[in-house]
C-alpha cells in the first residue's frame, strides 16, 4: 500500500453508530452517467448494504453526485477522494483499508458501471453472512454465468485471461478476473489484499490466488455480466500486459496451486443454477487472521 492509499483510507469520515454489516467498495472513474443509479440500486436491494465509493477526482464529477446520493441518506453511502487515477487495484486497497476499520462483518467488490447484477447480491450475502463461505464470487464462466453486450474481441480477451490465469497459476475459480465478490471480512483480512501489488485486472486474480493458496471456503455462483451502456471502459493494452506478467512472477514465485483441486457443488434456494464451492477448509485460525499453508 502506498503513502496515499492509506493516507485516504485514514482520512475518514466519522464512524456512524448505525453502520450496516456489509459495505460495498464502488471504485469509481468517471462514472457520471452509471454513479447514481447503482448508489440507489444497492441502498434499495438490501437494507445491510452501506456503499464507499472511492473516485480517484474523476474529471467529470462523479464525486460530487455520490456525495449527493450520500445526503439523501446519511451514513449509508460515504466518497473516499484520491488525488489522481491509480488504478483499480489501488482503489480497493484504499477501500479495503477504511472498510475494515470501520468494522464491517461483509465486504462486497463491484464496478460501478452496471455491469453486475445487483439483484444478486441479497443471496450473495447470506451465503457470507452464514458462513456458508468465506468468499462468494460472481461467475460468469459456470453453467448459468453469461456475458451479454460484449464485442468479440472482448469476449476472447476475457475467456483468455481466464484460461491463461487458470492454467498458469492452477486455480479452481472459473472467473478469477471477475470483479463481483463477497468477503466476510475476517477471510479478505487472511487474503491480505494490502499486500497486493498489481494495479489493474491482475489485482482481481492476485487476490483470488491468495484466497485459494490460504483455504478459504470460496463459492462461484452464475451472473449474467452486462457491459456497460454509458461511459467508456477503462481497460488499457497497458493493463492487460501488466496482468499477464504479474500472473507470470506469481507462477514463479512458487505460487501455482495444485491443479485439480474439489470443486463441490451445492444446491442453494434463491441463487437459481447450482453455485460451486472449492477449498472446503476454514478453521478458527482464518477467522482469527492466521493464514494456512
Ligand atoms: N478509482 C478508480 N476506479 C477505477 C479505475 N479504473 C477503473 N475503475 C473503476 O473500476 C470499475 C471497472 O472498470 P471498467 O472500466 O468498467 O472495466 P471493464 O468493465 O473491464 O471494461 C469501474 O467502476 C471503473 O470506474 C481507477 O484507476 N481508479
Ligand atoms: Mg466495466
Amino acid at each position: 500500500m502506498t503513502v496515499t492509499e492509506l493516507a485516504v483510507a485514514q482520512a475518514v469520515v466519522a464512524p456512524s453508530p448505525t453502520l450496516a454489516s456489509a459495505i460495498v467498495v464502488l471504485p469509481t472513474y468517471n462514472e457520471a452517467g452509471n454513479i447514481g443509479a447503482i448508489l440507489n440500486a444497492l441502498l434499495a436491494v438490501d437494507e445491510r448494504i452501506d456503499v464507499v465509493v472511492v473516485d480517484d477526482s474523476s474529471p467529470d464529477g462523479t464525486a460530487a453526485i455520490a456525495d449527493a446520493v450520500a445526503g439523501e441518506h446519511p451514513g449509508r453511502v460515504h466518497v473516499l477522494r484520491r488525488p489522481a487515477k491509480s488504478g483499480l487495484g489501488s482503489a480497493y486497497r484504499s477501500g479495503f483499508t477504511w472498510a475494515t476499520r470501520q468494522g464491517y462483518e461483509l465486504i462486497v467488490q463491484m464496478d460501478a458501471d452496471g455491469s453486475h447484477p445487483t439483484d444478486r447480491l441479497p443471496a450473495m450475502l447470506d451465503l457470507a453472512e452464514t458462513r456458508v463461505a468465506d468468499l462468494v464470487v460472481g461467475s460468469r464462466y459456470i453453467p448459468g454465468g453469461r456475458t451479454e453486450g460484449w464485442p468479440l474481441h472482448r469476449r476472447l480477451l476475457s475467456r483468455a485471461a481466464n484460461t491463461y490465469a487458470r492454467s498458469v497459476l492452477g486455480l479452481a475459480l472459473h472467473d478469477p478476473t471477475g470483479g463481483f465478490k463477497v468477503w466476510r471480512a475476517a477471510a479478505l483480512s487472511v487474503a491480505d489484499p494490502i499486500a497486493t501489488t498489481t494495479d489493474g485486472y491482475g489485482f482481481q486474480v492476485e487476490l483470488a490466488v491468495a484466497a485459494e493458496r490460504r483455504g478459504l471456503r470460496v463459492i462461484e455462483t452464475p451472473i449474467t455480466f452486462t457491459d456497460r451502456t454509458i461511459g467508456e471502459s477503462k481497460m488499457t493494452s497497458g493493463i492487460a500486459v501488466e496482468a499477464v506478467r504479474k500472473l507470470w512472477a506469481l507462477r514463479r514465485r512458487g505460487l501455482r496451486l495444485r491443479p485439480g483441486a474439489p470443486a463441490l457443488s451445492v444446491a442453494t434456494p434463491g441463487l437459481g443454477a447450482v453455485p460451486r464451492i472449492h477449498s472446503s477448509w476454514v478453521g478458527p485460525e482464518a477467522e482469527k487472521g492466521g493464514p494456512r499453508g
